[in-house]
């Protein structure tokens, strides 16, 4: 079964966490264990990615890793064309469509295309879009984020996304966000368009996992809970919000 598929018929039953995983901040033994307590924690996919710091090799070793701890999909969330793996289930294909370069909504996928099709790496054609305050991803991305306060900025953005035939949109406010993307803003994305919604970056409690999934998220993605706890529990309990 494709990745997509996979992940689109998950979609279909009800609401979906992932877990990011950043090779850049621990060992490729400790990112194993980390996908071990997520996977047991319930979590559907474990994505592995992060904005610096990245080398194919880190990469590698992650991934390798992670296949062997956990039985979810391994899906990479690359920075640019220097963070890929073959042994990956998938690879988000994704544009930063509200950045002001050239080079990250369309070049490093151009660098990235040929060998992405050499290793048989399934691609997931996604648009990530930089929310206040967007964290390192907004400054390594070059961004101008969507303004919290203007959901109709976003709506703009993802139905740009949805009328190119990408097949997810992902509202990013930041790894480690004080706060994820408004629930206004997620409402109003997700009753203009047709295509699965992800939204990450300061998701920390099972509260904010809940509001955010209630106000119309069918992914859910946390990154900094489980790295800083390293607890399947705190995790188990924002898989539990997110599902129920
Ligand atoms: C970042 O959306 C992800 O790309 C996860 O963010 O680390 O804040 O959970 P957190």
């Amino acid at each position: 079964m494709k990745v997509l598929d996979y992940v689109l018929e998950r979609v279909s039953r009800g609401k979906v966490h992932m877990t990011l995983i950043d090779p850049d901040k621990q060992s490729a033994g400790e990112a194993a264990a980390l996908a071990g307590l997520a996977t047991e924690a319930g979590t559907d996919a474990i994505m592995v990615g992060g904005s610096t710091g990245v080398t194919p090799e880190k990469v590698d070793g992650t991934v390798r890793a992670i296949k062997a701890a956990s039985t979810v999909p391994v899906i990479l969330f690359p920075g640019g064309a220097s963070s890929l793996s073959r042994h990956a289930d998938a690879v988000y294909f994704m544009s930063l469509l509200n950045s002001r370069s050239p080079r990250l909504i369309v070049g490093e996928q151009r660098r990235a295309a040929r060998v992405i099709k050499a290793w048989g790496l399934e691609p997931i054609s996604m648009a990530y879009l930089i929310v206040e305050p967007g964290m390192r991803a907004g400054l390594i991305g070059e961004a101008d984020p969507i303004p919290r306060s203007r959901p109709e900025e976003a709506v703009e953005w993802a139905l740009t996304a949805q009328f190119f035939g990408m097949r997810l949109v992902y509202l990013e406010s930041g790894s480690g966000a004080p706060e994820p993307a408004p629930l206004g803003m997620v409402r109003a994305v997700k009753e203009a368009i047709e295509v699965p919604l992800i939204v990450g970056g300061g998701i920390r409690t099972p509260a904010s996992a809940a509001a955010v999934a209630k106000a119309g998220a069918d992914i859910l993605v946390t990154g900094t809970v489980v790295e800083e706890t390293k607890n399947a529990a705190a995790l188990r309990d924002i898989v539990a919000a997110v599902k129920r």
